[in-house]
């Protein structure tokens, strides 16, 4: 088994305390930090997925999952993202309100900080009326990134949108991702943008600011 499989197994089993270790093997022998995120750690979070999804895992394993991929991220982090240049103005990013899951939005912010924005995460579960007073708390808020991952949210999603939208601060552009949504719903509830994954949308953002 290579070092990335190991890396994809201990995720799927919840084994934080082996993640450190694989992760340092696999990035000292040459392995691409890219490969070692995409192919290791968020594959393990997917066969978890499918696993809950056959009835096979639950939310306690869903939770030991997203453990070891949290801490697997912090290590990763430095190695994935660029220096960060902020000099493109603030970028807002949260899950919306209704939905716990955070670590492909903590990825997404990774990577549009590192495209060049000043990052404010407002973590998940965010309500409404959290992001508008951020807006407004705000100068210089160029994005505001809205992440779902259930398909009960999307509602939440729109709703966020459109009060973004609607709240008397121009110029702010809203960009969508989240494994339930698309270009088709982003056009739906009026946002600038969908990006299907964390370095397109680092590259949505900067596009959207040019
Ligand atoms: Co949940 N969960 N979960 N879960 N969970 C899913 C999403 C699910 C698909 C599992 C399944 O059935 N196969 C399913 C949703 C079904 C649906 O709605 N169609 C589900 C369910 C049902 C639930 C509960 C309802 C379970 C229950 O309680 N019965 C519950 C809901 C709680 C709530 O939110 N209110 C629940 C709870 C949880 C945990 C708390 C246990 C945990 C989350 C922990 C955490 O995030 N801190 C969890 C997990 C871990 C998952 C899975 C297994 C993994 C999600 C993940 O982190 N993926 C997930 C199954 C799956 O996705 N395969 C599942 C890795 C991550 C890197 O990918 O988040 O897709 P992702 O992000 C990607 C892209 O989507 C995109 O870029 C990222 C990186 O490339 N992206 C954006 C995301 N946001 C973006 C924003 C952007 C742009 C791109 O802005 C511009």
């Amino acid at each position: 088994m290579s070092k990335i499989e190991e890396i994809t197994k201990a995720v799927e089993s919840g084994k934080s305390n082996i993640i450190e270790g694989l992760l340092a093997e696999a990035i000292n022998g040459g392995a691409d930090p890219a490969d070692v995120l995409n192919n290791g750690l968020i594959k393990g979070m997917n066969e978890v997925g499918k696993k809950f999804q056959k009835g096979e895992a639950f939310v306690p394993e869903m939770l030991m999952a997203a453990r070891a991929m949290k801490l697997g991220m912090e290590i990763l982090k430095p190695k994935l993202a660029g220096k960060p240049k902020t000099t493109l103005g603030k970028c807002i990013i949260g899950t919306v309100h209704g939905d716990l899951h955070d670590i492909g939005k903590n990825l997404v912010a990774i990577m549009i900080e590192s495209s060049g924005f000043e990052i404010i995460d407002l973590g998940a579960d965010v309500s409404v009326d959290k992001f508008i007073s951020t807006i407004k708390d705000n100068a210089d808020v160029k994005v505001v990134a809205l992440s779902c991952l259930l398909t009960t949210t999307m509602p939440a999603m729109k709703e966020t949108a459109e009060a973004i939208k609607t709240c008397g601060v121009a110029g702010v552009k809203v960009i969508i991702g989240g494994a339930p949504v698309s270009k088709d719903f982003a056009d739906k509830i009026g946002a600038d943008g969908y990006s299907p994954d964390a370095a397109s949308a680092g590259e949505l953002a900067k596009k959207l600011c040019a």
